[in-house]
């Protein structure tokens, strides 16, 4: 198709999009798609005639060729998402944009940007009188295309122009938009950020029960798809348990075997997950389901440890369980129970950064937002939206009714999968994390007061009492007494 075929007029644009590789070729597509004229803009100038050429029949897009040309096409105040890399070239797209903007203007940043950066470029961007919205995006490319969950940040002025927008481009569930706004500077890509570790979750998890029944229970590829299929008519229902299985029943053209089984297994990873780990050390929330997604992600990938280690004794280990329904129905329940433990920690986090930055963060919202066009879509994500409306201050999801209901019923399937999978030496650290995570909360006296006793001997930490108020040291040194610290 002719680029002059395309809207050439100038300052008609109601949206402009810089960074045109998968996720902004997308996302343009979507708004254009939606009525919007879009302007199109990216460093190299051959992503925009790329697009222009397979797409420009879609809808008005306007091309350009300089940042001078792209802010000329839109109509003020101007609206232009950037979908580049992010970090460095996030910044340097931000400053050559922000010296050829004018007061008013708004700057959203669709990237998966650090929450820290985007409070600190939110700022930089107030001073010179142009609004920041940083906006978390999740659906990956086909998301991006057909409606992604969109979490976007930034003054609540800025959305009031932007968020009709970005509403209509997002997936919608029972006619209510994936997309709200989250608050004020990087609460959006905060909250973008725990739903990538909680993806990371999720995925060991489910990745856990792969492996429990294909070394457990000796299934194949294929017949695990069948498991997962069945899965996912249930509670479990959700994006990631159904690519899954369609994952699981792809056969490599190459060599006909499971293209599952000729993948090397070595995850890979870009960041988000060990953000929100390094996030909750520093807020000092236990995502432990989180952090072993991370690190089962790092183990996978050392290699001369794994090659080093092959081959060590397992000990004695069990048989094969010799019910195999009954073992499958355990993995299940103690699939969806782990899951829970994910989202419980990661809505703790959500909940601890809000208080942190004041951000007034409603996480009800959030679990609505998350119902479509996001990675980690589930069906129970309605449970939590349902138990935040009923208690927004709930102190953790495992107490509410219906989660307190799915666990408990679910816990002694979890138990018998967890020693179950240690006696087979299957390593499941997700499941037997959340497990731990599950019985720490709801053991009465943790072990934490011998650790109280041993910092005050030998650091004079100090202690409190059970039954007094106040601090107190007891004198190791000297005579052993107790005085008030
Ligand atoms: P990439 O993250 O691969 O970035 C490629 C784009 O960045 C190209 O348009 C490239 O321009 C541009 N770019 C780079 Br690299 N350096 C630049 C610079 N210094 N100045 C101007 N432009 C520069 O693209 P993506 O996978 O589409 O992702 C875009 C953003 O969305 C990222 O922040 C990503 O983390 C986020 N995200 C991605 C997904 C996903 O599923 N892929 C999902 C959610 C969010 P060029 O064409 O001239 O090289």
């Amino acid at each position: 198709m002719s680029l002059l075929a395309h809207n050439m007029t100038t300052g008609t644009a109601q949206i402009g999009v810089t960074g045109l590789a998968v996720m902004g070729s997308n996302i343009a597509r979507n708004f254009a798609r939606h009525g919007y004229t879009v302007a199109l803009h990216n460093r190299s100038v051959t992503k925009t005639d790329a697009l222009l050429d397979e797409h420009g029949s879609e809808g008005n897009f306007v091309r350009s060729e300089t940042i001078p040309e792209f802010l000329a096409a839109l109509e003020k105040p101007r609206r232009v998402l950037i979908m580049v890399q992010a970090g460095a070239a996030t910044d340097a797209v931000i400053n050559q944009l922000a010296d050829a903007m004018d007061p008013g203007d708004i700057i959203i940043d669709g990237g998966n940007a650090l929450y820290t950066d985007t409070i600190r470029r939110e700022k930089a961007m107030a001073q010179r009188g142009l609004h920041f919205v940083g906006a978390g995006i999740s659906g990956g490319e086909e998301g991006a295309l057909n409606g992604p969950s969109i979490m976007p940040g930034g003054p609540a002025q800025s959305y009031e122009a932007l968020g009709p927008m970005l509403e209509t481009i997002s997936a919608h569930v029972d006619g209510v938009p994936c997309c709200t706004h989250i608050g004020p500077d990087g609460s959006g890509h905060f909250v973008k950020m725990v739903h990538n570790g909680i993806e990371y979750s999720d995925m060991q998890l489910i990745g856990e029960a792969y492996q429990l029944l294909r070394d457990g229970l000796n299934l194949t590829a294929p017949q695990i798809a069948d498991v997962f299929a069945d899965w996912n008519n249930g509670e479990l229902d959700s994006y990631l348990v159904q690519i899954t299985s369609e994952v699981l029943r792809q056969p490599d053209a190459k060599t006909g075997k499971p293209l599952v089984d000729v993948i090397r297994d070595e995850a890979e990873q870009k960041g988000t997950g060990r953000w929100t780990v390094k996030s909750a050390l520093d807020l000092g929330v236990p995502v432990t389901g989180i952090a072993e997604a991370v690190f089962a992600r790092a183990l996978s990938g050392s290699v001369a440890q794994r090659r080093a280690a092959i081959g060590l004794a397992a000990g004695q280990l069990a048989d094969a369980p010799s019910d195999p329904a009954r073992f499958t129905e355990d993995i299940r329940q103690a699939l969806y129970a782990s899951k829970i433990v994910a989202y419980a920690q990661g809505f703790n986090q959500i909940q601890a950064g809000s208080a942190e930055y004041g951000w007034n963060i409603k996480p009800g919202d959030l679990a609505t937002i998350w119902r479509g066009g996001c990675i980690i879509r589930a069906k129970f994500l309605n449970r939590i939206k349902e138990a935040f409306d009923t208690d927004p201050n709930l102190p953790t999801l495992i107490v509410a009714p219906y989660f307190r209901g799915a666990l408990e019923s679910a816990v002694d399937s979890w138990r018998r999968v967890v020693s179950t999978a240690t006696q087979l030496g299957i390593p499941i650290p997700g499941f037997s994390s959340a497990l731990s995570y599950y019985d720490a909360l709801r053991t009465e006296r943790l072990p934490a007061a011998l650790i109280q006793a041993q910092r005050d001997f030998f650091g004079a930490h100090t202690y409190g009492r059970i039954d007094e108020p106040g601090k107190f040291h007891t004198l190791w040194s000297g005579d052993r007494s107790e005085v008030p610290a």
